[in-house]
């Protein structure tokens, strides 16, 4: 069906084929001397657009961050990841950047900047900030100078295709209406290259200068002090520039043809070398189309590139192939879940550094998509899912408002969504005579706007996040669902994630300890323990509303209370535990 047609490709790159591998059990090894401070870190992720509004325009904004650090402070993470605060014309909320070294004009100034990051670390708390160096805004003065004519010294920065060349081999784009990756520009008589929308011109890093002036720019934010960068679509920047026909039959592999190109790796080391190397700084590469074959050639230590990427497997699991993020009915099934995630873990076991996330900007609220937002299961699979994501052998990047159970906000009109991507694939829908019902259906669940409704303070107009009109509607379940009532009540999801925080930072077993997938056919239970010498953990989760009765595996002995437990009972009776709807359990063996 052509309308899918870039659908089908969004989902190729953000989803991975599954491949054959075997989680044999690991053994608990020495990683002594591997110890990291990224590896035992929280990552706390804001989307600084509606995380708290300052002035009163309805966009958050730096100083509304600022005014609020005692309360990420309070949560007990380590590591803040902000979404792109730098100049921007906004067309994919700060993704398209005109100055890499400006602070976005809505969010302050470099000031506000100086000043948040002075406030993070008198508090500990380190900076990640967002590396958009795939593409950059089609108003950077770097592109204004390239469009301007074919002999401009700013030309090679951007990949064109002389139109006298006839039309180059198609190239699809994820925010074109036509799906088209190249747009014509009559100034040249030539089409420039953007996967992303025709405002996110991809950047040519064939070019040296190109590379020189990413680095430097990093180097720039390094020498601020900044902790680390997360880098926005890092497989895509080398690419086959001779951009050649795409052969008549996929079969999945897109990703070859559009990214993973032949000089990857050598720019990672590059910028490992002049760049990353130089600074006691973390980098987390989002790792869209990487592959568990693929992932260690971006983190192993003795590679010298990235320290951790992150994967689409999981989140874009359960999706009907083919289309765009439609929930396919029975499509995820918890043993799928629990394949996913112990075959990510057993990459790492040995080598490299994994990452856990079940929620980002790019996402809808993880409580709606993996627990149960229906009001008599919203607090406990919200807690649930928390327990897993800090139990895991790998970093946490938790996504904020999750902390709260905050979850989708189900928009029925497309006149609500504010994203790029939901407003252009419905009039590519539209234009090709699709099923737009569908579509705005499957976004109650999949739009990336159900994760960026801005953050719940407290029960007063607007949740407390502006006093003016917010930019995007806030979700109308604010009056409960928010930090005030929240903070008071001890058994919140809030004072849940800060406890389940503070037993992953005083237990290093739940950083480092082998992970071991219990009774891995079970449906409704994710079970597993985590171990390292003496030490050892067994986590219980009920994926289900029902209450399960689950046998204790042969030669698992409790030892004392659970550490951590979404109910006010435990009850196992002769190694038969019972499990309260979406329970989550973590106690000691001996
Ligand atoms: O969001 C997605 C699926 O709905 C992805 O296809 C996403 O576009 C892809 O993972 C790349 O994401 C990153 O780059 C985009 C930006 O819009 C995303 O917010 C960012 O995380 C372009 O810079
Ligand atoms: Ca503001």
């Amino acid at each position: 069906m052509k309308h899918y047609f870039i659908a089908t490709i969004a989902a190729a790159i953000c989803s991975v084929v599954s491949h054959q591998h075997s989680f044999a059990q690991t053994s608990s090894m020495n990683k002594e001397n591997n110890r990291q401070w990224w590896k035992e870190a929280v990552v706390y992720q804001i989307y600084p657009r509606s995380f708290k509004d300052s002035n009163g325009d309805g966009i958050g904004d730096l100083k509304g961050i600022t005014s609020r650090l005692d309360y990420i402070k309070s949560l007990g993470i380590d590591v803040v990841w902000l979404n792109p605060i730098f100049s921007s014309p906004n067309a994919d909320n700060g993704y398209d950047i005109s100055d890499y070294r400006g602070i976005m004009k809505e969010f302050g100034t470099m000031e506000d900047f100086d000043e948040l990051l002075k406030g993070m670390h008198q508090r500990g708390i380190k900076m990640v900030l967002d590396l958009v160096a795939n593409h950059s805004s089609d108003e950077h003065d770097w592109f204004k100078q390239s469009r301007s004519s074919r002999n401009n010294p700013y030309r090679d920065y951007y990949h064109w295709w002389p139109a006298e060349k006839g039309k180059p081999a198609h190239r699809w784009s994820f925010f074109d209406v036509n799906g088209d990756a190249w747009k014509y520009d009559s100034v040249t008589n030539a089409y420039y290259l953007h996967y992303f929308s025709y405002k996110q011109p991809d950047l040519n890093w064939e070019n040296p200068n190109v590379r020189k002036e990413i680095f430097d720019m990093m180097n720039f934010w390094f020498d601020k002090g900044v902790d680390g960068f997360r880098m926005d679509v890092i497989p895509f920047i080398s690419k086959d520039t001779s951009f050649p026909e795409l052969p008549k039959e996929y079969h999945g592999d897109y990703v070859t043809y559009y990214a993973n190109g032949p000089h990857l790796h050598d720019y990672l080391k590059e910028m490992n070398k002049e760049v990353l190397s130089k600074h006691n700084v973390m980098s987390v590469a989002e790792g869209a189309g990487v592959t568990i074959e693929t992932a260690h050639n971006f983190v192993d230590e003795d590679r010298h590139e990235l320290n951790m990427l992150y994967h689409f497997d999981g989140v874009g699991y359960g999706y009907v192939p083919g289309k765009f993020k439609v929930p396919e009915p029975g499509g995820y099934k918890l043993v799928g879940f629990k394949e996913i995630y112990s075959k990510w873990d057993s990459v790492f076991a040995k080598k490299g550094w994994g990452t856990i996330y079940l929620g980002n900007h790019d996402q809808p609220r993880m409580l709606t998509r993996w627990g149960n937002d229906a009001p008599a299961y919203r607090d406990a699979s919200s807690k649930m899912l928390t327990t897993f994501l800090l139990t895991m052998r790998a970093t946490p990047y938790y996504y904020f408002g999750d902390e709260l159970g905050m979850s989708n906000i189900k928009f029925d009109k497309i006149e609500d969504y504010k994203d790029i991507e939901s407003i252009n694939m419905y009039q590519q829908i539209k234009n090709h005579g699709g099923d737009l019902q569908e579509f705005i259906e499957a976004q109650k669940i999949s739009a990336r706007d159900n994760g960026r409704t801005p953050f719940q303070w407290d029960a007063s107009a607007n949740a407390g996040f502006t006093t003016g009109t917010p930019w995007i509607k806030v979700n109308p379940n604010y009056t409960t669902v928010n930090v005030a009532a929240e903070e008071n009540n001890p058994n919140s999801c809030l004072n849940y994630f800060k406890k389940a925080v503070q037993l992953r930072k005083s237990n290093k077993v739940l950083v480092y300890g082998a992970y071991t997938l219990l009774d891995k056919a079970n449906e409704k239970i994710y079970a597993y323990t985590r171990e390292e010498g003496a030490d050892k953990m067994l986590v219980i989760l009920n994926f289900s509303k029902d209450k399960v009765n689950w046998k204790l595996p042969k030669g698992i002995l409790l030892k004392g209370k659970p550490l951590l437990n979404n109910y006010a009972s435990f009850m196992n009776i002769n190694g038969l535990v019972s499990v309260e709807p979406y329970q989550a359990i973590v106690i000691r063996l001996k």
